[in-house]
């Protein structure tokens, strides 16, 4: 029998329905433009069964289903090695003093280890679902692999965004519905289809619980949108280069990556795992040569023609 095909550009990938999904939530020392470090991690894996069997009761608004009863949780914090801004801080309630004095370890090899292990012991394919992890999440989650120095865990694990997947639901239950933009933010969709605000919100297991509960509220709608946008995590690119990445504990540069290591992505649902390196953004081309090379010579340059006209008006002056 042939799998389905989902067109990804030039990934197309043969993969049947996700059989778990991951529902991620990162917590961070800040925004995209501070070149955030992680805090904290949390993953829960479902069943696809599960989800197919949440049980839905009526009302309006509707209770906040139950999670299901069997499901599998991580949840880290860690030493980011930077600071926090004070906002992220604000939220989180973490910050990076706070982390250290209890001994959390920094984003290193065990960590993805530890992430390669939790996603071995999931039904293949995966796929993780973040709320706003197609901008967030995932590329910040992808930085920090980048910056290890085995291959990542997450190569043979696909991504969805839960935005793009709650806007799709949202408006094919009640299409005609015309009004105010609606926000899309974990916060508001849950209040929005529930009546109540999340608890625990921005911890990486309270968000990660919320997200869980705004994606029982259709799940097999969910489940099959999920199956038809679900994209390799391997395409999603690092948040930012490592390689200039300031106050990291372990930054690695690309120019000390092997060349050769440049094309060993493994984007193989198999979840095969190899001890090569990662495949890395392509290294950096030669630079010009340097402002600091170029200003001597150019002055030299302009004295020896200066030298050459005054020997040449010296050799044409009258007597000589
Ligand atoms: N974040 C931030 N400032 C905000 C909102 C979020 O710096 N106003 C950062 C820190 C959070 C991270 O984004 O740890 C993830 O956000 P959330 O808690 O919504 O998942
Ligand atoms: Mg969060």
């Amino acid at each position: 029998m042939l799998l389905p095909r989902i067109s990804m550009g030039s990934h197309a990938l043969p993969h049947g329905p996700m059989q778990t999904l991951i529902f991620l939530d990162l917590e961070a020392t800040g925004l995209p433009f501070s070149q955030p470090k992680v805090t904290e991690l949390c993953l829960l894996a479902v069943h696809r069964y599960a989800l197919e069997n949440t049980s839905i009761s009526g009302g309006q608004p509707p209770p906040v289903p139950k999670p299901p009863r069997v499901v599998d949780k991580l949840s880290l914090c860690i030493a980011p090695g930077k600071a926090c801004s004070p906002a992220a801080s604000e939220i989180t309630g973490l910050n990076t003093a706070e982390l250290e004095v209890n001994g959390r370890q920094c984003f290193d090899d065990n960590l993805a280890n530890l992430i390669h292990a939790f996603l071995q012991r999931q039904p293949q394919p995966c796929c993780l679902v973040a709320h706003n992890g197609d901008r967030y999440d995932f590329p910040l989650l992808q930085a920090e692999l980048a910056m290890l120095s085995i291959g990542s865990p997450l190569d043979g694990t696909f991504c969805v965004d839960s935005i793009a997947a709650l806007k799709a639901l949202e408006r094919s239950s009640s299409p005609s519905e015309h009004g105010p933009r609606k926000s899309y933010s974990l916060g508001s969709i849950y209040t929005r289809l529930y009546g109540q605000a999340p608890t625990d919100s921005h911890t990486a297991e309270g968000d990660v619980l919320a997200l869980l509960s705004i994606c029982q509220w259709k799940p097999r709608a969910l489940l099959q949108w999920v199956d038809k946008h679900a994209r390799p995590f391997s395409t999603i690119k690092p948040m930012y280069d490592t390689a200039t990445t300031a106050g990291t504990t372990n930054p690695r540069p690309y120019a000390a990556m092997a060349p050769t290591s440049l094309a060993t992505t493994n984007t193989s649902p198999s979840h095969g795992r190899s001890r090569q390196r990662k495949s890395l953004p392509p290294a950096k081309v030669p630079e010009a040569p340097s402002q600091e090379l170029l200003a001597p010579l150019g002055l030299l340059a302009c004295l020896t023609l200066a030298v050459a006209i005054l020997y040449g008006l010296f050799l044409a002056s009258p007597g000589q």
